[in-house]
This record gives C-alpha cells, structure tokens and sequence, in this order.
C-alpha cells in the first residue's frame, strides 16, 4: 500500500497498544446504574485535573457540547458564539434544533473572542428581543487554524458574563492544546467557566469520548439530559480505559504536535502565494489560503490525496492540516514538500 500521511485532523489517530490493552482489562459495570468503575475513576480524575467538582463522560465532542447549550438555556434565548466556532458551523445547528435558541455568532479575528465584541452582542432587556441564555467560546478555534484565546480574554469575558447573570460554556475540544500554547495548567483556562467540554479522542488519541466538568448540580443535570440525547451507556468503561490512558499520558507529548504544525507552517509559507503566517500557528492546527494561486481547496485536497497526503478544505479557498502522534516529523516534511509540488505545478 501506498505511503499515506494523513492530516486531515486529530481525530484520525489510533488507540495506543497501552489503551487498547487497557480495554481489554478494563473493569466495567452499568454506567447506567453509576456502577462502571473505569467511567467513574475516569470522571473522578477529569474533575480533578479541572479543578472542577464533578465530571461526564459523553460519547461524542457534539453531544457534550449540545448537551451543556440545553442545560444553560431556556428556548427562545440567544447563544452567543465566535463567527468560526464549531458549535456553530459543524453540529447541525443543534443550538436551534435540541435547545430552541438562536445563534448570534460574533465576527472576531482569527475567531478569537473578546469582551467588547461580546458585550456589545449581549441583548439588552427589552419585550421584543430574544435575551441572552448563555456565552460558548472555543478554545483553541479550530476553525481560525487553531489559534489560542488568552486568559486575560477568557477571564474577562467570563467575568463580564457573570456580573450580568449569563452563564458560559467552553468548548474546550483541545483544550490541553491551548493550555500547551498558554504555558499554562487546563485548571487555569477552566476555571471561570461554569462548564468545560473537553476531548478524549483527538490530541490525545483515545478512539471514542468526551468529557463535561461543572459544578456537582450541573453535572447531576446533565445526566438525565445526555440519556434525552442516548448518550447514556452501560459498560462504556471499556472506553473510559482508553480515555483514562490519553488523560494520563498522552498531554504531555503534545509540544510535538505543536513543533510538526510549525515546521509544516513554515515550510508551506515559504511557498510564493500561499498565506499563511507561522507566527500565528501555536497549536496542532494550521490552515492556510490558496486563493491567489487560483486553485480551490478542494482541488487542493484532491491533488494532496492522489500523493499520499490526506487534508481537509474548511472554506473555498482555505486547506486545514493537523498534527497528531500518528504523523512524524519526516512525515510533516514529506507532506510539505508535496504541497509543494502540488502548488508548482498549478501556476
Ligand atoms: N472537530 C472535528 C470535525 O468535526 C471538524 C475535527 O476534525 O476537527 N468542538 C471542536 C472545537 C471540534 O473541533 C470538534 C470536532 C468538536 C467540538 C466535536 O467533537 P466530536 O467530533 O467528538 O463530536
């Protein structure tokens, strides 16, 4: 078979043979009862290294997220969200569809929010305006190509919120990734909000689940509504071996993911026409523009895939690559080089 390098996103990455032996082993019970051992110690260490008091387990990124909008929310309300954001673009509007509330997406640049755009979409109190249930900032923003919100910025917003009794929610899929890039611990970034979503089968290579930290009532809450959603499992311990495996040795080789995305960043920069700003790439994520080489990204991503390297297109004119412990760094050169070869011969 071919050489395929593929960095179309993190969440490609296999379990390791540590997780899979770990599923094998897993002790499990019916979670459904609260008698999983492996989900329970899993949730017990999630909301540890949050500092937050309680945890979930949810099978996916979309369905923690979805599940924490219902919980915040009453319908009819706005949910303010980042113009890039994932809870916006890519989870079938699930703010409209599960909580009845409408999205007021924020232009913010390189999707990065702060509290005076926020604050300014926040609605004032008057009879004929949807009111604001609740804030959901990303990070880091996928969709800007991994960019990173600054603490000063997540505490601010938060702060801002609250004062005015709306509550926010993280999106923190990559949320070790940001907190990589902040040089600082997950428990800082998580510790405004009144709910953190965090991913468990992406960076850190677990195949399937999600994890919700919040206060103790949010989180006895979330439980009836995630079993609305059927996310509600029974021996999923299986899973919760492979998750408690990522949680507990896979966030620390993540600076790897960052270098690859750089080096992969600095490389495709140097190529006449292509944008991107390496400067700008502090996680695994990176995305640049094609437009004024006139190829369209998914001509891009066709040509990439007839070499061997598989990437995503996330607007007309813009390919998206990620690292993650499945590719190495020869691999991001070998990549590069192709997009390389792919860009010369399309001007
Ligand atoms: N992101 C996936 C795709 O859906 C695009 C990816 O390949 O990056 N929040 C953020 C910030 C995400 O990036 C994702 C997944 C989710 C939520 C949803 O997680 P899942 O896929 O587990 O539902």
């Amino acid at each position: 078979m071919p050489l395929v390098i593929d960095l179309r996103s993190d969440t490609v990455t296999k379990p390791t043979s540590e997780m899979r032996r770990a599923m094998a082993d897993a002790e499990v019970g019916d979670d459904v009862y609260g008698e999983d051992p492996s989900i329970n110690r899993l949730q017990a260490l999630a909301a540890e290294r949050l500092e937050k008091e309680a945890a979930l387990f949810a099978p996916s990124g979309t369905m923690a997220n979805q599940l924490c909008v219902k919980l915040h929310t009453q319908p009819g309300q706005e949910v303010i969200v980042g113009h890039l954001s994932h809870i916006y673009h890519l989870e079938m509007a699930g703010i409209a569809a599960i909580s009845g509330c409408q999205a007021y997406p924020v232009v913010c640049e390189d999707g990065l929010l702060n509290w005076p755009a926020v604050k300014a979409a926040i609605r004032p109190h008057d009879d004929h305006l949807a009111q604001t249930g609740l804030i959901c900032v990303e990070n880091s923003v996928n969709l800007a190509g991994g960019t990173v919100v600054s603490l000063e910025a997540t505490n601010e917003i938060c702060a801002g919120a609250h004062e005015r009794g709306i509550p926010v929610h993280l999106d923190g899929a990559r949320i070790f990734n940001a907190a990589l890039a902040l040089r600082c611990d997950v428990a800082e970034i998580a510790r405004p909000f009144d709910s953190v979503m965090f991913c468990l089968s992406k960076g850190l290579g677990a195949p399937v689940g999600s994890i919700i930290v919040g206060s103790r009532r949010f989180i006895e809450r979330a439980i009836p509504v995630r079993r609305m959603l059927g996310g509600a499992m029974r021996q999923s311990g299986v899973l919760a071996a492979a998750g408690l495996v990522g949680l507990q040795k896979m966030t620390t080789r993540l600076a790897e993911d960052h270098d690859n995305a750089k080096l992969l960043a600095r490389e495709i920069a140097s190529i006449p026409g292509v944008g991107i700003d390496p400067e700008k790439v502090r996680t695994n994520i990176l995305a640049f523009d094609i437009s004024a080489i006139g190829l369209k990204a998914d001509e891009m991503v066709s040509a990439l895939k007839a070499k061997g390297v598989l990437a995503n297109a996330i607007g007309p004119y813009l390919v998206r690559l990620v690292a993650h412990k499945d590719v190495s760094r020869a691999d991001c050169e070998a990549a590069a080089a192709v997009v390389k070869q792919v860009v010369s011969r399309s001007v």
